[in-house]
Parts: structure tokens; sequence; C-alpha cells
């Protein structure tokens, strides 16, 4: 049985990754922070009490600021493969917190290589890179763009690419770095644009909201669905050898659309509820992404299949439907047309 460990398991894209290794045969590790509320909320559905025969998803606390523990984890795990998904992800927040997502987003990624080396274990290693790191580089952008990131997180991530890079030149580890554009999803954190726009409708269509607070609504990003993301990151670690691969849709909408799609979905005028508060401005902003994923589509032969305007009834559907609300429905109906193996828990 194939082995993973997992930073970031109760993250967006750490809980999509379990239920998709699981559904591969793999049994899973996965390293979470003691908090004193629980922090496995998107973990419930497939959480197993690891004493049961049958279990195969495991949990251990640490954190990425302690490489002892980290040290440890590998050593006792001895994974095949390790995704390294944890970080301080918010681009917004890293202005606020520039020094923590320098030592979480970017050191943590040293403490992982570093533990993996010293261990000898011979794991193949996947970075969660991320398009933040091409900033301010015009769109499209692919593998050979020029980074310029635009915020402490983006800087973060380009120190975070070049150390995986670092790591399979000088000591000839398997390290593949997945540049990933936006993807979003209904487990996706309520502070993030998509989401928020999408909880802010159900909650103004169950009368609990009057008015929703934005910032720049011109920007514009290239939105996928999370799930078909974490089969990219799959797909790169069964490449023969460590690569780095850009991964997202070749599509861009602007803020405004997304609000308008999903509001008018649901019934609703948004320009009758939408509102901008400055402070969601940011110090220097991303102005527009686009990805080029013609490598991974070429080598990996990963290409997606949820458009935005899917992705927009996906989530309106999945935050009605936990309002108490009965939604338009198309976004279920679109999963299970297209064959995503996604039940209850969307
Ligand atoms: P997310 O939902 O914010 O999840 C981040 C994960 O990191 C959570 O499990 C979080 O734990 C964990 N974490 C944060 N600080 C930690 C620390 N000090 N020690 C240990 N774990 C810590 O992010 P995501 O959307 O799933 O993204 C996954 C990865 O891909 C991240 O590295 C992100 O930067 C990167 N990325 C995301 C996107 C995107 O569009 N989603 C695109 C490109 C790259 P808690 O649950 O306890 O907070
Ligand atoms: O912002 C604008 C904001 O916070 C998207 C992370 O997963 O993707 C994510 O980073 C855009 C920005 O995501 C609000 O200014 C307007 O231009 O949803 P976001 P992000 O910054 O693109 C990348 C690829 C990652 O790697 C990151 O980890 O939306 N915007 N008004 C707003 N953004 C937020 N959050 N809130 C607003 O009210």
């Amino acid at each position: 049985m194939p082995r993973a460990l997992i930073t970031g398991i109760t993250g967006q894209d750490g809980s999509y990754l379990v239920d998709f290794l699981l559904s591969k045969g793999y049994e899973v590790h996965g390293l979470i922070r003691r908090a004193s509320t629980f922090n496995t909320g998107r973990l419930g559905h497939i959480y197993v009490d690891p004493h049961l025969p049958g279990a195969r998803m495991f949990l251990h606390y640490g954190d990425l600021s302690d490489s002892g523990q980290l040290t440890n984890l590998i050593y006792n795990v001895h994974p095949d493969e390790i995704y390294h998904l944890g970080s301080q992800s918010h681009v917004r927040v890293s202005f606020d917190i520039p020094e923590y997502t320098g030592d979480i987003t970017g050191l943590g990624t040293t403490r992982i290589l570093e533990a993996l080396r010293r261990s000898g274990i011979k794991a193949r290693y996947y970075q969660a890179s991320s398009s933040e790191m091409f900033g301010a580089s015009p769109p499209p952008q692919n593998e050979k763009t020029p980074f310029y990131p635009r915020s402490p997180y983006g800087a973060a991530k380009v120190y975070s690419y070049w150390m995986a890079v670092n790591y399979r030149e000088g000591y000839g580890m398997y390290a593949s770095n997945g540049i990933l554009f936006n993807h979003e999803s209904p487990r996706r954190g309520e502070t993030f644009v998509t989401r928020k726009i999408t909880r802010a409708i159900a909650a103004i269509k169950a009368g609990k909201q009057k008015e929703l607070f934005l910032g720049n609504l011109d920007a514009r990003r290239d939105w996928g669905f999370a799930y078909e993301y974490v089969q990219a990151m799959w797909m790169m670690l069964q490449h023969d050898k460590g690569d780095d691969f850009v991964v997202g849709t070749g599509q861009s909408n602007s803020v405004r659309e997304f609000a308008e799609e999903a509001f008018s979905y649901a019934g609703l005028d948004w320009d009758k509820y939408v509102k901008i508060d400055k402070k969601y401005f940011r110090p220097t902003e991303v102005e527009n992404l686009i990805a080029d994923a013609s490598k991974a589509r070429k080598i990996l032969g990963w290409e997606p299949k949820i458009t935005f305007r899917e992705l927009v009834r996906i989530m309106v559907d999945s935050d009605m439907e936990e309002a108490g609300l009965t939604p338009p429905g198309e976004g279920r109906r679109i999963l299970a047309a297209k064959g995503f193996p996604i039940g209850s828990k969307l």
C-alpha cells in the first residue's frame, strides 16, 4: 500500500487530496496543528477511528515552525510521497504578518526538505507553488515566465520554489513544483473572495445579511475547481522525474464577473448588495493571471473539466444547502454528469 504524508491536510486542498488518495488505495498521514477548537471539519466525512481495522488516515500533531517534530514525523511515517501543502496561504493577511508568513510559508519548506534529506528516505516531494509568484508578470504565464511576486506570501513561495529546485539539483532528490493558479470549491476558506461571495449570497437569501463588502473588483484570476488540481498534484508525482508544472484553466475572469455570475444564478442583482470597503485593497495587487498549462497537458495529460460558470454554480449550491435553503441545483448535476466521485460532502 503506498503511503503519503500531507502537510496542510486540514485545508481545502489537503482534504480533497485525502479523498483522492484513499480512493487510489493509499495510506495517508497528515500533519495537524493543535488548536483550542476542532480544525478537522473538512476531514469529518472520511475520519475513521485509527484503532479500527481498515483505518487508512492517521493524523499527527506538529507545526511547520518545529523542525524537530517534522524530522520525527518523516522518519516514523517513512512515506513514499510527501505533499507539502501547509502554509499561511492568505495573500492579504501576509501583508499584516509578513515575518510569520516568511517563517511558515517559506522556511517551513526548508524544514521539510532538510528533514527528508537527512532521513535518507527516497520519498517523492510535491511543493505547493503558486501563480502568486508571477505577480506583475503579464499573462499568459507558464513555467518560463519570470517571477515578480507582489506580496510577502508571493515572495515566500518564490523562496520555497527555489529551495525545492535546489534540493532536486543539489542532492538528486525527487522534488516537483506544482505552480497552481487559483482553485476554489465548497471547501474553500471563507475569507477568499469566491467563497466570501457565495456564502454572502446564501446569507442574503436566508435573510441574515443585507450587504457584501469587497475590495478590488477589477482583479482578474484564473479560477478552477480544486478537486481537479489535487489530481494534478498526484499526476506530477507519478511522472518519472521531478519537474515543474503550471496548472490552471487558461481563462481569466474579474472579481466583478464572479459576483455577477454568482448573484444572478441565485436570482439576485449583485449591484444592489455589493459595496466597496478599501480595507480589502492590497498595498500591491496582482492584476491578471492566466495559466498556460500546455506543459501539464502534454506531459501529464492533465486537463480541467469544470468551467468558470460551472464552478460558480457548484459553490453557490453548496453554500445555499449549508444555509438550509433549496439551491437551484445545477452544481450537483454538473459534478455527477462529469463523473466526480464527490458524495454528500462537496
Ligand atoms: P488552506 O485551505 O489555507 O490550507 C492551509 C493548510 O496549512 C491548513 O491545513 C493549515 O492548518 C495549514 N497550516 C497553516 N499554518 C501551519 C503551520 N504553522 N503548521 C502546520 N500547518 C499549517 O490552503 P489551500 O487552499 O488548501 O492551499 C494548499 C497549498 O497550496 C498552500 O500552500 C497554498 O499556499 C497553496 N496554493 C493554493 C492555491 C489555491 O488557489 N487554493 C493556489 C496555489 C497554491 P489549519 O487548518 O490548522 O489552519
Ligand atoms: O483574492 C480580490 C483580491 O484572496 C482574489 C490563495 O489561495 O490564490 C489565492 O490568493 C482577488 C484579489 O485570492 C476581496 O484583491 C476583492 O485580487 O481570493 P483571494 P488570491 O489573493 O488570488 C493564490 C493562487 C494562492 O496561492 C493563495 O494561497 O480578489 N478581492 N475583494 C478580494 N479578496 C478577498 N480575499 N476579499 C475581498 O473582499
